[in-house]
C-alpha cells in the first residue's frame, strides 16, 4: 500500500482523514482535481483551526499534497495519488477507512461510471497497451535523468561495446562503410574488409596524419588516405582527421560513453533534411496573429535556418568541401490556395539567409474545394492527411533527388504525417509536439464525445499516440513536458494512462521512461530580438515608427484606444486571440486593480480587433470578450489593443522601445508550453511576468530572472507586478537588475545555436542506434499501423463526409 496512506492510517491523524472524507461527500461535486482537493483541505483545515505545521507536513498533509485526484464512488473514494514524478498509484477508500489498491482497468472503468459511458460486459471496449513494446529496449531507472535519453543510450551503447565488442565492432565497420553523399563514398572504402582490418588501418593512419603539418588541408593528403582505406568524412585538415582516428581508435580499445558520442557526432551522415508542419499559415510574411499559426512558425523558421547553417560548418570540417556538399533542408507545409494576401498559395519559397533551405507546400487533395481551397483549422484536417503524405512523399524525392536522412515531425499533424512518411521511407523520425491539446482542455479526453464537433479530439489523440510511439525519438523543450513537476501531470505523463469512453481505454500510452525522449528547448533568432541597450544595431526611424504605434498613433482600423497618460509604466502583452493565452485574463487583472492603472498603462498585441476579420471560433469569443472587460471596467485611456500583424522586425524592435519605457512583459496564459514570447520579451531586457502553469516555469527563475504569475488569481498577479512597480520607483536600479538577468538567461541557454548541435548530434546517435541495435521495431510499427487503420481512418473518414456538405 502507499506509504503516505499508510502513514496516516498508522497514527491519529486517520480521524482527520474520515472527518474529510466525510467533508468531500458534502459537496455536489463527485470528481476533484488537485486544486478543488487542496481547496477543500484548506477550508478544512481553516475550520478545525489546525496549526500550521498540520495543514502542511502532517501525514495527511502529504498525502493530499500528492493527490491528483480523487472520485467519489458511491460511498467510497478513489484516490489517484501521484508520489513521485511519473508514477501513479490509485486506491479505494471507504469511509471506515478500509483501502485497497485499484489497477489501471478498474480506475479507468470508473471514470467511465462517472460519465455515465459504462460498458458492463467485460471485454466490450478495446485497450490498448503500447507497455510490451517496450520491454526489450533500455529503459531508464531515475526519473531525473527522464529527458535525457542519449546521454543514457550513450552509456547503454558502450557497456554493450564492453561486453560483446566483436559483434558491436562489427557492427561499427559494417554503419561506417554505408554512407555516401551523391553516389560518392565516404569514410571507408573496400580496401578495408574487416572490423580487424579497421583497427590496424586506424592506426596506420593516426601514425601518417602526425607526421604531416597540422593545417595541412585534407585534399592535399586525400589520395594517400585512400590508399590506407579511409574516403572523405575524417576532417578537412590534417589534425582534425587525426583526432577523428583517434577517437575512433580508443573507442574501438577501450569505449565510453563520451568517446561513442563524440565519435557518432562526427560521422558525416545527415544531409538532407524534412520539418513536417501542415496546419495553420505557413510563411515568412504576414502570418503571425493569425490563428493556428504562432510559436511554431517562427520555431521551425529558425531552426530551419540553424540547422543548415550547422550542416555546412559540420560538411566543412569534415572534409567534404571537394565533393560540392549542399546541404538542404526542406519545411514541409500545406499549400493553401485562396491564400489572402499571403504566399501560402505559392508552392516554394525560399527562406530567407539561406542558401538552400526551403518552404515546400503541397496542397490537400480537394475533395470539397470549398474547404480544400481555404485554410483549415487544425482540429478538421485530419481527413486530408495520409493523401497528403503520399503526395508529399513524390514532391520530397524530386526535391531532394532522393531520400531525406531525417524526418521531424511538429505537432499532432505534422508527427502523424512523419510517422507515415518515414514508414515509407525507411528514415529516422523525430517528433516535436510543441503543444498538445489534451493538456489544454481540461477533462478533454474523459468528455470528448461533448467536444467532438468543435474538436475532433478522438482523432487528434490517437494521431498523437501513434506518432509518439512510433518516432525513434522525441524532443520536447521542457522536462515538464514529459512528465510534468512533483504537482503536476506531465503533457506526456497525460498519454500514459486515460480514458476516450465508448472508444478506447488506454492502460499504458506511452514509455516516459524510455530513452526516446530528450529535452532540448529552441532559442530566439538574435538578429531581431536583442537587447534594447544594443542602440548600435537599431535603426532610428523603425523606433520612432513603432514609438508612436505603441503610443499615440491614431488609426482606427488596427488600433484601438487612446491613451490619457502615454507617459505611465507600459505593461506589454502579445499573443494570438486563443482563448488559452488569456489576454482576456490580463485585461480583467488589470481593469480589477485602481493602483496598477494607476501606475501603467496596458498595451496588447493580438492579430485582430474585429469579429468580421475571423472565422476561428475561440478567436471570435475572445475579441467580444475583451471588448466587454474595456466596458465594464472603464479601460478607455488606459489600454491600448493593437490588431497588428507585426514583421520581425517590428516586433523585435517593439518589445525594446518598451524596454526603453523601462516596462513589463506579461504572459499570462492559462498553461503555456514553450512560450516564445518569453524568450523574445526577455533578450530583450523586458522584466518578464510569466504563467506558472507550463514552460515558463522551466524558463524563468522565479525572481532572479524574472516573475511567476498564477493567471487564475486575479488579486494575486495585480500585487505581484504592483510589488514590483513600487520597488522599481523606490530604487531604480531594480528594473536594470532584473532587465540584465533576463537577458544573460536567454544568451546561457536559449540559443539556437545550443539546439541546433544537440538536435543532431541526436539524430546521428539514434541513426547509429536503430542500425546497431538492430532494434526490431517491426511488430510496434505494425501495432500502430493497425490502429491507423482501424481508429484514425474511419473517423477521419466521418469527418470528411462532414465537409462534403459544407
Ligand atoms: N506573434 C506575433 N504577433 C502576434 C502574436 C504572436 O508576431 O499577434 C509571435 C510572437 O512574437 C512569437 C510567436 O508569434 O514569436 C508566438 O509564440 P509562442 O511560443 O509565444 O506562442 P504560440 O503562439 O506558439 O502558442
Ligand atoms: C506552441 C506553443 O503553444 C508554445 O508554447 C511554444 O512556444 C511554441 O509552440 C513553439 O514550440
Amino acid at each position: 500500500m502507499s506509504d503516505l496512506i499508510q502513514a496516516v492510517l498508522d497514527s491519529e491523524e486517520k480521524h482527520d482523514l474520515r472527518s474529510f472524507l466525510s467533508e468531500l461527500s458534502q459537496q455536489e461535486k463527485r470528481y476533484w482535481l488537485r486544486n478543488d482537493i487542496l481547496n477543500v483541505y484548506n477550508e478544512y483545515c481553516a475550520q478545525y483551526q489546525t496549526s500550521q505545521q498540520f495543514s502542511t507536513s502532517s501525514s495527511l498533509g502529504k498525502l493530499i499534497y500528492y493527490t491528483q485526484e480523487i472520485i467519489q464512488d458511491g460511498s467510497s473514494f478513489c484516490f489517484i495519488v501521484r508520489p513521485k514524478i511519473a508514477s501513479q498509484e490509485v486506491y479505494r477508500l471507504t469511509a471506515d477507512l478500509s483501502v485497497e489498491p485499484m489497477t489501471v482497468q478498474e480506475l479507468l472503468d470508473l471514470r467511465d461510471r462517472f460519465v455515465n459511458r459504462f460498458h458492463p460486459n467485460e471485454g466490450d471496449l478495446l485497450e490498448l497497451d503500447f507497455g510490451p513494446f517496450y520491454d526489450y529496449s533500455p529503459i531508464i531507472r531515475d526519473p531525473k535523468n527522464i529527458g535525457k535519453g542519449v546521454q543514457f543510450l550513450n552509456r547503454y551503447l558502450s557497456s554493450k561495446l564492453f561486453q560483446d565488442p566483436k559483434q558491436w565492432l562489427e557492427g561499427l565497420f559494417v554503419f561506417l562503410s554505408l554512407h555516401q553523399y551523391n553516389g560518392v563514398q565516404l569514410l571507408i572504402n573496400n580496401r578495408i574488409q574487416s572490423q580487424k582490418q579497421l583497427s590496424e588501418q586506424v592506426k596506420k593512419a593516426i601514425a601518417f596524419v602526425s607526421d604531416r603539418p597540422s593545417e595541412e588541408p585534407y585534399e592535399e593528403f586525400r589520395f594517400q588516405l585512400q590508399t590506407m582505406g579511409f574516403e572523405p568524412g575524417w576532417g578537412n585538415t590534417a589534425t582534425r582527421v587525426r583526432e577523428t582516428l583517434s577517437i575512433l581508435d580508443e573507442l574501438i580499445d577501450s569505449p565510453d560513453p563520451q568517446t561513442l558520442e563524440a565519435f557518432i557526432s562526427r560521422i558525416p551522415m545527415i544531409f538532407r533534411i524534412v520539418l513536417v508542419s501542415p496546419h495553420g499559415w505557413f510563411g515568412q510574411e504576414g502570418v503571425l496573429g493569425r490563428p493556428d499559426t504562432g510559436g511554431q512558425v517562427v520555431y521551425l523558421l529558425d531552426q530551419a535556418k540553424s540547422l543548415e547553417k550547422q550542416l555546412q560548418e559540420d560538411a566543412i570540417l569534415a572534409g567534404l568541401e571537394g565533393l560540392n556538399v549542399e546541404p538542404k533542408v526542406i519545411i514541409l507545409t500545406r499549400l493553401i490556395p485562396n491564400s489572402d494576401g499571403t504566399l501560402c498559395s505559392q508552392r516554394l519559397e525560399k527562406i530567407y539567409g539561406t542558401e538552400n533551405a526551403w518552404i515546400l507546400r503541397v496542397p490537400f487533395r480537394e475533395f470539397n474545394p470549398n474547404v480544400t481551397q481555404n485554410w483549415i483549422s487544425r482540429f478538421e484536417i485530419w481527413p486530408y492527411l495520409e493523401t497528403y503524405a503520399i503526395d508529399a512523399e513524390k514532391e520530397l524525392l524530386a526535391e531532394f533527388q532522393g531520400r531525406p536522412d531525417l524526418i521531424v515531425g511538429n505537432y499532432s499533424d505534422g508527427n502523424l504525417v512523419a510517422f507515415l512518411l518515414s514508414r515509407r521511407l525507411g528514415v529516422t523520425q523525430c517528433i516535436i509536439a510543441h503543444a498538445f491539446e489534451k493538456s489544454k482542455y481540461l477533462f478533454s479526453n474523459l468528455y470528448w464525445q461533448d467536444l467532438e464537433d468543435k474538436y475532433h479530439f478522438s482523432i487528434q489523440f490517437t494521431a498523437d499516440l501513434l506518432a509518439m510511439n512510433a518516432a525513434n525519438f522525441i524532443i520536447s523543450s521542457t522536462y515538464q513536458e514529459i512528465v510534468g513537476t512533483p504537482d503536476s501531470v506531465g503533457q506526456y505523463e497525460s498519454y500514459k494512462c486515460f480514458t476516450m469512453p465508448d472508444l478506447y481505454h488506454v492502460v499504458n500510452g506511452i514509455e516516459l521512461f524510455s530513452p526516446k525522449f530528450n529535452v532540448v528547448p529552441p532559442g530566439v533568432n538574435e538578429n531581431y530580438f536583442f537587447p534594447y541597450t544594443r542602440t548600435q544595431d537599431r535603426i532610428e526611424s523603425d523606433r520612432q515608427r513603432i514609438e508612436e504605434m505603441l503610443f499615440t498613433l491614431e488609426d482606427s482600423a488596427h488600433i484601438f484606444g487612446k491613451l490619457d497618460d502615454p507617459g505611465k509604466r507600459p505593461l506589454l502583452s502579445i499573443a494570438r486571440l486563443d482563448r488559452i493565452k488569456n489576454l482576456t485574463g490580463l485585461a480583467e487583472c488589470f481593469g480589477q486593480s485602481k493602483e496598477l492603472q494607476e501606475h501603467c498603462n496596458l498595451i496588447l498585441v493580438a492579430g485582430k480587433l474585429r469579429v468580421e476579420e475571423s472565422g476561428d471560433n475561440e478567436e471570435r469569443e475572445e475579441i467580444v470578450k475583451l471588448y466587454r472587460i474595456i466596458e465594464q471596467y472603464n479601460l478607455q485611456g488606459k489600454i491600448r489593443w493593437l490588431g497588428v500583424r507585426l514583421s520581425k522586425t517590428d516586433s523585435g524592435e517593439l518589445y525594446r522601445v518598451i524596454a526603453d519605457h523601462q516596462g513589463i512583459f506579461v504572459q499570462p496564459a492559462l498553461f503555456e508550453a514553450f512560450g516564445l514570447t518569453i524568450l523574445e520579451a526577455m533578450i530583450s531586457g523586458l522584466p518578464t511576468f510569466a504563467t506558472q502553469f507550463g514552460g515558463p516555469l522551466e524558463i524563468i527563475q522565479d525572481q532572479i530572472n524574472g516573475f511567476y504569475i498564477n493567471p487564475t488569481n486575479l488579486e494575486e498577479t495585480a500585487t505581484k507586478i504592483l510589488n514590483f512597480v513600487n520597488k522599481c520607483d523606490q530604487n531604480p536600479n531594480y528594473w536594470y537588475e532584473i532587465s540584465q538577468r533576463s537577458i544573460d538567461r536567454v544568451y546561457s541557454t536559449y540559443t539556437w545555436k545550443i539546439h541546433t548541435h544537440k538536435l543532431l548530434s541526436l539524430a546521428r546517435i539514434y541513426g547509429f542506434w536503430n542500425f546497431i541495435s538492430k532494434e526490431n521495431r517491426e511488430d510496434l510499427l505494425r501495432y500502430i499501423e493497425a490502429l491507423f487503420y482501424l481508429i484514425y481512418k474511419p473517423r477521419a473518414q466521418q469527418l470528411l463526409e462532414q465537409h462534403q456538405y459544407r
